[in-house]
């Protein structure tokens, strides 16, 4: 891209005009990744000055049975395969306990696909764990999740949701994105939920008042073209909905899974960071999930846009399954080290973004 297409593009996002999809790619297509970057901070900066959010947060994955075969998965597992398990109810509540006492104030719980672990197990468990951790919020269940309990049930987004806020959820995690892109999920997710299903799945948590995420699973297959039209296809829900509380770009890990493609770089994640905070002019929050991108780069990225690292996350195996090296045990005090010594401030936060306490 020339100098003269990244100069246009500054002065829009100095004007607080919205990019269009064509600049997104120019965006992607350009090699100046500080340029990108010290424009992303720019704004970065000016909604969140030198806060840094966090959260304490534990992950509960009650089963890796999964009868979908995502092609970058390396968590599933066929039924009564080596390493496949199901957790009772009992197993979870044993996993959970003392989260309170840990300083924990949320549950990310997610799980593969199965008719074992369907609406009536997912109720239970939730009921569970509010009557043992009344105080914990309860964020759980990918929009991929949604729709194959609402196709096993035969229910509704809506009652689906209503059945689950009256269990206890508290929020949705983002997961389950991957690309929106059709060619993209055809050649790797072809079973899970289309883009429609996953948006309208949103849209309806949205109308009844639940607060998402929205994640992006990039590094493989995908184009610079689809990455932006992924995020495009968030935007556009955002200005309807307002919805979403934070986008969180997944860098796609090769150990494990039959995609076997490259890792990402920490160049390519930077710049993905960066051009979701320039792109993404509705969302608050810009996450680095600091499992996936490594400690460092998570670091760097508070500089190129981030403004949140997730979390002090305990028990997460999708990663790990797939070749992460991080394990999920950074220790509040590392990852208020790591913010401060970035020159930010760290500020704990809850679920949705209240602030919890300043270091
Ligand atoms: O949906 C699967 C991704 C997601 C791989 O909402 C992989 O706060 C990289 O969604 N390499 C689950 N990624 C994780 C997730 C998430 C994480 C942190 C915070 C939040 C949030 C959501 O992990 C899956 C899929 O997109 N994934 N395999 C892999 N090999
Ligand atoms: Fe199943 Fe989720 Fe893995 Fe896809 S990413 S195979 S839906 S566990």
């Amino acid at each position: 891209m020339d100098s003269a297409t990244l100069t246009a593009i500054t002065a829009k996002v100095e004007a607080g005009e919205r990019l269009s999809e064509a600049d997104g790619v120019a965006l992607f297509r350009s090699p100046d990744l500080n340029w990108i970057g010290a424009l992303a901070n720019r704004v970065r900066r000016a909604r969140h000055g030198r806060v840094c959010y966090f959260n304490v947060n534990r992950h509960l994955n009650p089963t890796n049975v999964c009868v979908y075969r995502c092609h970058f998965c390396g968590f599933r597992r066929d039924a009564g395969a080596d390493g496949a398990y199901l957790m009772s109810i009992d197993d979870c509540l044993a996993a959970t306990d003392g989260a309170e006492e840990a300083g924990i104030t949320e549950l990310h719980i997610v799980g593969g696909i199965t008719p074992k672990a369907d609406l009536d197990y997912y109720e239970a468990l939730l009921r569970a764990l509010r009557a043992a951790h009344p105080t914990l919020h309860l964020k759980a269940f990918t929009a991929v999740e949604i729709a194959f309990f609402c196709r096993h049930h035969h229910l509704d987004h809506r009652a689906c949701l209503e059945r689950l806020i009256d269990a206890g959820l508290g929020s949705m995690p983002g997961g389950g994105a991957e690309i929106f892109a059709e060619r993209v999920r055809r050649s790797v997710c072809k079973e899970k939920a289309g883009a429609d299903e996953w948006l309208a799945i949103h849209r309806t948590a949205h109308e009844l008042g639940l607060k998402t995420n929205a994640t992006m699973l990039y590094g493989h297959i995908e184009t610079p073209e689809e990455r932006i039209d992924h995020m495009a296809r968030l935007r556009a829900l955002q200005d309807e909905t307002g919805g979403f509380q934070v986008f969180i770009p997944l860098a796609y890990h090769n150990e494990n899974n039959p995609l076997a493609g490259e890792m990402t770089t920490g160049y390519d994640d930077l710049k993905t960071l960066a051009i979701a905070r320039l792109f993404l002019d509705n969302f608050d929050h810009i996450k680095s999930f600091w499992i996936m991108h490594t400690p460092a780069v998570a670091q760097v990225a508070l500089h190129y846009g981030v403004d949140d690292l997730d979390g002090t996350v305990t028990e997460e195996r999708v990663t790990a399954a797939a070749g992460g090296r991080t394990a999920g045990r950074e220790s509040k005090q590392q990852l208020i080290d790591l913010i401060r010594t970035a020159g930010f401030t760290p500020v704990q936060r809850s679920t949705v973004y209240e602030e919890l306490a300043r270091f």
